[in-house]
C-alpha cells in the first residue's frame, strides 16, 4: 500500500509535475485504507500538499512519518529500582502474540546476563502453560508453571516470590487471552496485577500490552479497552513481518501517546526488534 502510494506520487509528477487534487484525496483514502487514522493522514496530506517534485514529496512523507513516530521509541528497561526484580506483565487478546512475545523478550534479557524468569500466568488452558514450557527450554530460560486451571494470580503470586528469593533480575509473566469484551478477563487481569504489588508495591514495573499488527482498527478498540480497564505502560505490535498493515502503528502513536516497546517481525525466537520510527518507516516506505 505505501509502495503503491509512491508510486502513485511518482507517476503524478512524471505526468502533471503537480500534485491535484484527486491525487491528494487519493493518497488521502490510501493512507485511511492503510489504518493510518485521521490524525496522522491529515498531518502527512499537509506536508506533501506544496512539494514540487517526486523526491520532495517522498522525502516530505518519510521526515513527517518518522516526526509522528519519534515520541513512541522506547526500550524495555530491565532495570527496577532498589535493585528488586523488575516485574513485567504481558496482556492482550487471544492468539496476539503474547506467549512467542514473552519468550523473546525472555531470550534478549538472558542475553544480556539478566537472571530471567518467566512465569505461565495463562492457567486457562494446559497448552499454554506446555507452550511457555517448550519455549523456555529452548531459550535456557526457567519457567513457572502451575497446575491446570490453577488460579493464575496464586501463580503469579508464587514466581514472584520465588524470583525475588532468587534475586532474579527479571520477571516476565504470560497471561491468558480470550476476547478483550469479555470482563472476566479484565477482572483477571486486574487481580494478577494487585496480587504482584503485594510483595513489592510499585510492580508490575511495566504492562504491555501485545496487539496483532494486521487487524487493523481492532488492535485500537483492544487499545482502547485495555488502557482503560487495565493501565498500560507500554505496546508490542506482533506480525509485522511480510504484511503491508503496518499503517496502524501511525494511529496508535497518535491516539495513545504510549511508547512501544517492540515489534514482532517472525516466529522464531529472535525475531523481536526495538522500535525505531527511522527503521519503521523506511521498512514501509521500500519494501511492502
Ligand atoms: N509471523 C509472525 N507470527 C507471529 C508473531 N508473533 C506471534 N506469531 C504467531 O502467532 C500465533 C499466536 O501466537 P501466541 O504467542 O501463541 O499468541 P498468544 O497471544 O499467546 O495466544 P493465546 O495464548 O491463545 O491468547 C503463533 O502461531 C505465533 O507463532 C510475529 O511477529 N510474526
Ligand atoms: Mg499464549
Amino acid at each position: 500500500m505505501f509502495k503503491f502510494l509512491t508510486e502513485r506520487l511518482s507517476d503524478a509528477f512524471k505526468l502533471n509535475k503537480k500534485l491535484d487534487l484527486a491525487l491528494l484525496e487519493e493518497a488521502e483514502n490510501l493512507l485511511l485504507a492503510s489504518d493510518v487514522g485521521f490524525s496522522a493522514t491529515e498531518k502527512i496530506i499537509r506536508k506533501i500538499k506544496n512539494t514540487t517534485s517526486k523526491d520532495q514529496a517522498i522525502k516530505a512523507m518519510r521526515t513527517e512519518m518518522i516526526r509522528i513516530l519519534a515520541p513512541a521509541e522506547g526500550s524495555l528497561d530491565p532495570r527496577a529500582e532498589e535493585e528488586k526484580t523488575k516485574v513485567v506483565l504481558l496482556v492482550g487478546v487471544n492468539g496476539a502474540g503474547k506467549t512467542t512475545t514473552i519468550s523473546k523478550i525472555a531470550l534478549q534479557m538472558k542475553n544480556k546476563g539478566l537472571a530471567t524468569i518467566l512465569a505461565a500466568g495463562d492457567t486457562f488452558r494446559a497448552a499454554a502453560s506446555e507452550q511457555l514450557e517448550s519455549w523456555g527450554k529452548s531459550i535456557g530460560v526457567q519457567v513457572i508453571t502451575a497446575k491446570e486451571n490453577g488460579d493464575p494470580s496464586s501463580l503469579a503470586y508464587e514466581a514472584h516470590n520465588r524470583a525475588l528469593r532468587e534475586k532474579a533480575d527479571i520477571l516476565l509473566v504470560d497471561t491468558a487471552g480470550r476476547l478483550h469484551t469479555q470482563p472476566d478477563l479484565m477482572a483477571e487481569l486486574a487481580k494478577i496485577k494487585r496480587v504482584l504489588a503485594k510483595q513489592d508495591v510499585s510492580a508490575p514495573h511495566e504492562t504491555l500490552l501485545v496487539l496483532d499488527g494486521t487487524t487493523g482498527q481492532n488492535a485500537i478498540n483492544q487499545a482502547q479497552i485495555f488502557i482503560e480497564k487495565i493501565g498500560i505502560t507500554g505496546i508490542v505490535i506482533t506480525k509485522l513481518d511480510g504484511t503491508a498493515k503496518g499503517g496502524v502503528v501511525f494511529d496508535l502513536v497518535e491516539r495513545f501517546k504510549l511508547p512501544i516497546k517492540y515489534i514482532g517481525v517472525g516466529e522464531s525466537a529472535e525475531s523481536l526488534l526495538e522500535f525505531t520510527a527511522e527503521r519503521y518507516v523506511n521498512t514501509l516506505l521500500n519494501e511492502f
